[in-house]
């Protein structure tokens, strides 16, 4: 049934739907099977979003006609379409009348995603208008909160020099404090590594007194604040809730260098807010494992990691990882900094929509995959700043000379970088930083070749 009459209208003009503030918009790729017509298949996608479904029923009347999702533009040699959605279609909190991601996703990349008449579509852009942007929480920490216990500027801080306890898993509680005392003697910041919780090897009731208690030594020996993201993903609201009430008990005075790790792809936006709602001044940090499985370059379905983190921030996420910008060992590109650009600026260009975020605090990128100090001097002059956390897990355990030399080679790097200076000639003089060359020579020569000879290194 060709519902296009109904759900589609090519009249409306996005300059208007913006100015009168009562849609959210989204533009999808989409392309329709075999044998449908393009109009007809979004505007039965736009039906299946809204107010519709494959046929007309008798119980629709005029006001439900009024909150239609409107097909209101189409480009189908480049398979893009546009729906504008009535923010009135969106669910509220019978608690306190706020919006919810889960209803934003149910309604726009819900049932969509299988209908038979489309082959393929994916999210790749969203606009909020001004009062549904009210209706969501934000962040409530941001790396502001972190420089300020570092010791550093609350505007432009710089680089976080973090890392991941490595190996993933595996490490019973003794060895695990010890990667983290070994890490902290040079770095700042360290989380859990995304499965890592309450194994039988390593009971979170086990490490984190030892963590806290490498924290504290690591602290007095190098004088530094320390800061820990600990995770608290769990099926059960209860147990996170019961995971992190433990963490901060145990850290004691030290809780404000606690961040909240959240696995949100996997664990879904109920996790996110949970932890946003109920810790609020704790760092939420938004790790996003398994979003390839929709956003990869490869997939044509669901969403892709911009919108991904678009929809974190909304949620409070103070924090997100954003990949690597072709720079590390995840997929990703350099174009990718425009992902960071939107989450961590009061307004910004999306790939569709020009999104202003009337003050809502910034999220952080977070920097990981694959990365080490030889990696990030690239990666900082595309990205254009250092105001980033980073967590090289192999770029600190797998330096050569300590997890401590890894994490001063990372800081080195950034130092590198914003002096302008030639890394070779600043490996000269710098040790640690000399020396990630020969812990990663493989990156080494694909990005400074003839380092050897350079650096005087024979073997
Ligand atoms: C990195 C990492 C991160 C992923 C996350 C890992 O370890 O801890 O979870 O990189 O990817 O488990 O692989 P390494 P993204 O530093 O040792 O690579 O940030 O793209 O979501
Ligand atoms: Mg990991």
């Amino acid at each position: 049934m060709d519902q296009s009459a109904r759900y589609s209208d090519l009249s409306l003009k996005e300059e208007d739907l913006i100015a009168g503030g009562n849609h959210v918009l989204v533009a999808y790729t989409m392309e329709p099977a075999a044998g449908y017509g393009y109009l007809e298949v979004a505007a039965h996608f736009a039906a299946e979003s809204s107010t519709g479904t494959n046929v007309e029923v008798c119980t629709t009347d005029d006001f439900t006609k009024g909150v239609d999702a409107l097909v209101y533009e189409i480009d189908e040699a480049n398979h893009i379409m546009k729906i504008a959605y009535p923010i009135d279609l969106f669910d509220r909190n019978v608690i306190d009348g706020r919006a919810m991601i889960v209803s934003f996703l149910t309604l726009c990349i819900g049932n969509n995603q299988g209908m038979g008449d489309v082959k393929n579509s994916q999210m790749q852009d969203f606009y909020v208008p001004p009062r549904m942007l009210q209706l969501f929480d934000g962040p409530s920490k941001d790396i502001s909160d972190m420089w300020r216990i570092l010791g550093r500027p609350v505007v432009d801080g710089g680089y976080i020099a973090g890392t991941i306890i490595k190996p993933k898993l595996g490490l019973r509680p003794e060895p695990f404090a010890e990667a983290a005392y070994q890490f902290w003697l040079g770095g700042d910041f360290i989380k859990n590594d995304e499965p890592q919780g309450n194994q039988v090897f390593c009971p979170m009731k086990k490490v984190i007194p030892l963590v806290v208690d490498a924290m504290k030594r690591a602290q007095d020996e190098t004088g530094q604040a320390k800061l820990f993201s600990a995770n608290i993903t769990a099926d059960d609201h209860y147990e996170m809730l019961a995971r992190a009430d433990y963490i901060l008990e145990a850290f004691g005075a030290d809780a404000d260098k606690v961040a909240f790790l959240v696995d949100g792809y996997v664990g879904g936006p109920g996790m996110v807010t949970t932890a946003r709602r109920n810790y609020p001044s704790q760092y939420l940090h938004y790790h996003r494992a398994g979003h390839g499985a929709v956003t990869s370059p490869s997939s044509k379905r669901g969403y892709n990691a911009f919108v991904l983190a678009k929809i974190a921030r909304l949620q409070g996420a103070s924090g997100i990882h954003v990949g690597t910008m072709g720079y590390g060992k995840m997929e990703g590109s350099a174009d990718d900094k425009n992902i960071a650009y939107m989450i961590e600026r009061d307004e910004c260009q999306g790939p569709f929509f020009y999104q202003k975020w009337y003050g809502m605090k910034p999220t952080t990128p977070i920097i990981s995959g694959g990365m080490n100090a030889l990696r990030l001097p690239g990666f900082f002059e595309n990205l254009g700043h250092g105001n980033v956390i980073n967590t090289s897990g192999g770029g600190s355990y797998g330096h050569i000379d300590s997890p401590a030399a890894g994490a001063t080679s990372l800081r080195q790097a950034y130092d590198c970088w914003k002096q302008g200076a030639d890394p070779i000639e600043y490996a000269k003089e710098h040790k640690e930083f000399a020396r990630a060359f020969e812990s990663f020579p493989q990156d080494a020569d694909k990005i400074f070749p003839g380092w050897r000879e350079k650096l005087g290194v024979h073997k």
